[in-house]
Order: C-alpha cells, then structure tokens, then sequence
C-alpha cells in the first residue's frame, strides 16, 4: 500500500549535524522516495496549525519555542507503508523510552528534543502534507 507521509527533522536534528544520518536511514528502505523536500525555519502560524492538538498542553509552549529556534528539514516521503514505517524508524516519543536502533533511541535524551516528526496515521498525513506543501501533493 503506497502513501505518502509528513516528515520534520526538527532544529536539535540540523543544529546537530544528523541530516544526512536521519535522512540516510530513510533512504535505505527499500523503494521508499523523497518527492519534495526542503530546510526552513517555521513560522508560528504554520506550527500553531502543525500542532494544534497539544494546544493547552504543559510542553505546548516550549515545543513551539523550539520549533522556531532554527531551520528544520521538511520532507515528504513516499512509499509501502511510510506512515508507519517511518515511526517505526523514529521510535516512541521518549527517547529514553525508545529502543536502541531507532532515531530517537539513538540520538535523543529529552523528549521535547526528540530529532523528528512523523505523521502518525493516514489522516494526520493529509492534513500536515497540506500545511506543509500545499498545492503539491
Ligand atoms: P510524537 O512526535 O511522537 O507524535 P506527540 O505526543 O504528538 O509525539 O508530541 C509532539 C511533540 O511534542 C513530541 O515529538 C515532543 O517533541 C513534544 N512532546 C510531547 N510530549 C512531551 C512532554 O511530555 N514533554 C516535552 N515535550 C513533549
Ligand atoms: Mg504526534
């Protein structure tokens, strides 16, 4: 089943030097594909939208802050089972939670700093990849 997922190397992945791991790792999936993808900075508008279900939350305000604190990698990523291969790739949100061979498990220690964003179903999907890259996918 091919689709078509929302992925964001967030500011800790870049200001790290870790594009090219991350990336890398994505690549590897066999037939997987990168059909846009881009470094930015976010704006609060697009991640007020990005986030709007944690709107209230306690760690709301400081994943915005971060969010904005630096170019991020925004990337669209196509393939068998992308939506949750690429959480799989990424781990749970917890890096300490997360196992050893993941993205986060490898790289990650708090969880605000957790390296990536994944879409985590078909309907998450749609609506980020229209936040996003809109007109294009
Ligand atoms: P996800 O990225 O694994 O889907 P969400 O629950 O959707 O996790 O949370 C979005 C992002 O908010 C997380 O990736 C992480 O950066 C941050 N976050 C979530 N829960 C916490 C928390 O308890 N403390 C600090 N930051 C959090
Ligand atoms: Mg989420």
């Amino acid at each position: 089943m091919t689709q078509r997922t929302l992925v964001i190397l967030k500011p800790d992945a870049v200001r790290r030097g870790l594009i090219g791991e991350v990336l890398g790792r994505i690549e590897r999936k066999a037939g997987w594909t990168i059909p846009a993808m881009e470094l930015r900075t976010l704006d609060q508008e697009t991640l007020e939208q990005h986030y709007g279900e944690h709107k209230g939350k306690p760690f709301y305000e400081p994943l915005m802050g971060f969010m904005a604190s630096g170019p991020v990698v925004v990337l669209v990523v196509e393939g068998e089972r992308v939506i949750e291969g690429v959480r799989q790739l990424a781990g749970p949100t917890d890096p300490i939670a997360a196992a050893p061979g993941s993205i986060r498990g490898d790289f990650g220690t708090i969880v605000r700093e957790n390296l990536i964003h994944a879409s985590d179903s078909e309907e998450s999907a749609e609506r980020e990849l229209k936040i996003f890259f809109p007109g294009r996918v």
